[in-house]
């Protein structure tokens, strides 16, 4: 594999794909770098003033971090100019965001969530950037709630960066999915891993076992075979991860192979799931299903939910195909 830069992996997809056009190249890499400069945020830490609440609550009533508030106001303001987008929605702003009138505005909607995994922030664990790309399919001049409200089949674009150990941009364009490591002194994508393809069976599962009580029995049942190891009905021993920073375990299970699950539960603020549907589930349903895996809501697609609402929730399941169709015999039985 010839090691090229984001710029060179854009170019070729862009030559070998009618679908990808130069808005779109300009959109991925004005992000990528916008995500740089949260990198950088990132591994200031306590030297940056960036740790701690900024003592505000986003739509979803959850504290926001200094650096949630600081993470998107780099990817705005880093990708509002590139005159590849139409407007913008973020984890973080009730309102969809406009394109200031300075700039040409394209026909690209970005969505994110400029930093996942906040509560890890103070404690030096893995977080990220999520992403995903869908085309304004109206005539509105100026874009409307409603023109982000499309199913995550439609995306043209989604991925993550993780700011981990090493900084990874992981992006899937329609064709696959591809992995950038980033070369902090040259703040260089370069890529590092193509065509990336996640085992179908896994023996590991990833979920928050503190809400045990509040599962549904399908879930309950199926992690209960789970832990019961060689002797029981899934005759196998499962290991268990859970980073509470929804990139990191997705970023494992493309790597390894395993399945990611926050189901909706019995908790009111819970019954329609935790994570949010348009920036988190369905751009990384996107990867997932592009590296061979699949992601549902326990019983359907993630990808084929028709949204109601921008910032709606819904119950995740994704990882390891064949794990996730067990998963699924669970819920449909
Ligand atoms: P819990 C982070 O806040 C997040 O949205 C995901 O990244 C993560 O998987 C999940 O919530 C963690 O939730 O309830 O375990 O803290």
């Amino acid at each position: 594999m010839k090691h090229s830069t984001l710029s060179q992996f854009l170019l070729d997809q862009k030559l070998s794909n009618l679908n990808i056009d130069n808005d779109l190249c300009k959109l991925i890499e004005s992000l990528a770098q916008a995500c740089v400069r949260i990198s950088y945020r990132v591994r200031q830490g306590a030297l940056g003033g960036i740790l701690g609440s900024h003592g505000t609550e986003n739509i979803q009533g959850e504290v926001q971090q200094k650096l949630d508030l600081i993470s998107n106001q780099i990817i705005v303001e880093g990708t509002q100019w590139c005159g590849a987008v139409a407007a913008m929605a973020s984890e973080e702003e009730e309102q969809i965001i406009p394109i200031p009138g300075e700039y040409r505005r394209g026909n690209y909607l970005l969505l994110f969530d400029p930093l996942d995994g906040s509560s890890n922030i103070d404690v030096n664990v893995s977080i990220g950037t999520i992403f995903s790309v869908l085309e304004k399919k109206s005539d509105h001049e100026q874009p409307q709630e409603a023109d982000f409200l499309q199913s995550g089949h439609n995306q043209v674009a989604a991925g993550y960066v993780v700011y981990g150990p090493q900084t990874l941009l992981v992006i899937t364009l329609g064709n696959g999915v591809y992995s950038f490591t980033l070369e902090s002194n040259t703040s260089t994508w370069t890529l590092t891993h193509e065509n990336i393809q996640i085992p179908e069976t896994t023996s590991e599962f990833a979920i928050n076992m503190s809400n045990m009580r509040y599962w549904h029995q399908p879930v309950k049942q199926y992690i209960q075979d789970c832990l019961s190891g060689v002797d029981g009905p899934l005759k196998k021993n499962y290991n268990m991860r859970w980073i509470a920073s929804m990139v990191a375990d997705v970023h494992r299970i493309i790597t390894r192979g395993g399945v990611f699950m926050y189901p909706a539960d019995k908790r009111e603020s819970v019954t329609k799931g935790k994570l949010r549907l348009m920036y988190e589930a369905n751009p990384m349903g996107f990867v997932i299903e592009q590296a061979g895996g699949l992601a549902t809501n326990g019983k359907n697609r993630i990808l084929d939910i028709s949204p109601q609402q921008l910032h709606q929730r819904t119950g995740v399941i994704l990882g390891s195909k064949k794990e996730v169709e067990l998963i699924t015999s669970y819920h449909t039985s």
